[in-house]
């Protein structure tokens, strides 16, 4: 059933279907899986995740804290209390899902917006999903904040498996912070030989996980901030681009993909544009934080940009987000 009378402009909804949850991960046919493993020609495999503790330093005094571990005991045979001849340990995490190496699902961007069309804005998802009912965020309220609909076990359910396609920014920019827009990404595409196609999942490598990874505790804010390349998501051609393209993901090794800042310039419609257009828009999910500098330096020397990319987030029904060990096979 149409959960909307009022669409966003530039938005898909609809188009795979009232009820859809998956948004362009649609896209990932069978026909297109079997392509991307015929990408797979080495045998060699990638693991595209940081340490789960990373990023260090400033970062880690945000409001996304890095995962504690505690031993939990399976009756008398934990390590810490042997009893019995066998050792066996158990762990308990507490892990903020969104802390480092990511997904980000549809239940984690919505928007204002006057899906009735009565003039009054409400909290919206992707295909016309709605706050209160599809995404529970009252924190006050006796029910702990979850997403019954668009959760990240919609986008576990897919496995999360396809061709990935590498874009390696970090080739033209090294560590300097620019804004990539429709231009210069058109541009590096054409050098570097890289074509999409649809259902393929865009990773762009930009050399942030480096930064991270070297400055460890001594990460600041600002070297966050200031250090390599972003998505330019005020620029409508990219966003243009990014819907004709046909992805269905993208995923970076940097902080949000495009620039993060919770404060909209004046007049701008959304804080996030790319969260916006993405998630809530056009149902791609976006990848944070991977780690692609080793699967970016072989490609580079060999001219190659796509390989066998399996992604799966967590099976955890109701979460928003969550960590990812993704493999690239080349
Ligand atoms: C936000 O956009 C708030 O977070 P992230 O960049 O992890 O998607």
């Amino acid at each position: 059933m149409q959960r909307w009378k009022n669409r966003p402009e530039g938005s898909n909804w609809g188009e795979f279907g009232a009820d859809d949850e998956i948004g362009r991960l649609n896209l990932i046919t069978a026909q297109r899986r079997r392509a991307a493993a015929a990408e797979v020609r080495e045998g060699i495999a990638f693991p595209l995740s940081l340490p789960l503790d990373f990023p260090k330093g400033e970062y880690a005094h945000g409001p996304r804290k890095p995962p504690e571990l505690a031993s939990t005991a399976l009756g008398h045979n934990n390590h810490f209390l042997p009893a019995v001849p066998d050792v066996v340990s158990d762990d308990l995490a507490t892990i903020h899902l969104q802390y480092s190496t990511q997904w980000d699902s549809f239940a984690h961007a919505g928007s204002m917006f006057d899906l009735d069309g009565t003039g009054e804005p409400v909290v919206a998802y992707y295909n016309g999903h709605r706050g209160g009912e599809h995404v529970i965020g009252d924190p006050s309220g006796s029910v702990r904040p979850h997403a019954d609909a668009l959760g990240i076990e919609t986008i576990a359910a897919t496995g999360m498996q396809g061709r990935g396609v590498l874009l390696d920014l970090e080739r033209v920019y090294g560590r300097e912070r620019v804004a990539v827009g429709y231009e210069q990404l058109t541009e590096i595409m054409e050098a570097q030989h890289v074509t999409v196609e649809p259902g393929d999942i865009l990773c762009l490598y930009t050399g942030l996980a480096e930064v991270v990874l070297e400055l460890g505790a001594e990460l600041t804010q600002e070297r966050l901030d200031t250090s390599c390349a972003v998505l330019d998501s005020r620029d409508e051609r990219l966003l243009r681009w990014i819907t004709d393209s046909g992805i269905s993901a993208i995923a970076a090794d940097n902080h949000a993909v495009e620039a993060f800042s919770m404060a909209p310039p004046p007049g701008a419609e959304h804080a996030l544009p790319l969260h916006a257009h993405c998630l809530f828009k056009l149902g791609i999910p976006l990848g944070e934080l991977w780690y692609l500098t080793e699967l970016g330096a072989w490609l580079r020397e060999r001219e190659r940009s796509r390989f066998l990319l399996t992604a799966p987030p967590l099976n955890l029904p109701g979460a928003v987000g969550s960590p990812v060990t993704p493999v690239a096979t080349v």
